[in-house]
């Protein structure tokens, strides 16, 4: 069954999910959208599903609001239209683009090509810095 409103499912803390976050806040206020936290537990069972056991030909059983891409990334947003997306800032972009937004306006304007290619050009910047973070952290400190 479908969701009944935009659900964004990421784990517990700000991470990759912070900028979508803040701009479905942003777009559809508090009760527009669905903040769905999982614990890691949770994701393991959920990207265990589009496993089948190994048997390739079985349909995942997928529940609603859980992973529904077989990318199995996080964050993820589901629409009410059954179907579901990932990659934090186009998620961001998206619900960017969904109104003129209640607290900060116009945070992505498409009717002016060269401002968005200005504000894409800070967001992909920021990934590699997170990129970049996450993969000291692992060399330095997960070892
Ligand atoms: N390019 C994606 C990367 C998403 C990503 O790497 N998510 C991590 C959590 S922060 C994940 O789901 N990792 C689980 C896995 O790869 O199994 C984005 O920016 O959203």
């Amino acid at each position: 069954m479908p969701v009944s409103k935009p659900t964004l499912t990421y784990f517990d803390f700000p991470g990759r999910a912070v900028s979508a976050r803040l701009a479905l806040f942003n777009a559809l206020g508090k009760d527009g959208w669905e903040d769905n936290r999982i614990n890691f537990d949770t994701f393991k069972e959920e990207k265990k599903k589009w496993n089948n056991n190994g048997d390739a030909s079985a349909e995942p059983n997928i529940t609603a609001g859980m992973l529904k891409t077989r990318m199995g990334y996080v964050p993820q947003l589901e629409l009410p239209s059954g179907k579901a997306y990932t990659q934090g800032f186009c998620i961001a972009r998206y619900a960017c683009m969904l109104g003129e937004g209640k607290y900060a306006k116009n945070l992505y304007p498409v009717a002016d090509a060269e401002l968005c290619l200005a504000i894409d050009e800070i967001v992909n910047a920021l990934d590699e810095m997170v990129n970049l973070t996450l993969r000291l952290t692992m060399t330095f400190f997960l070892d």
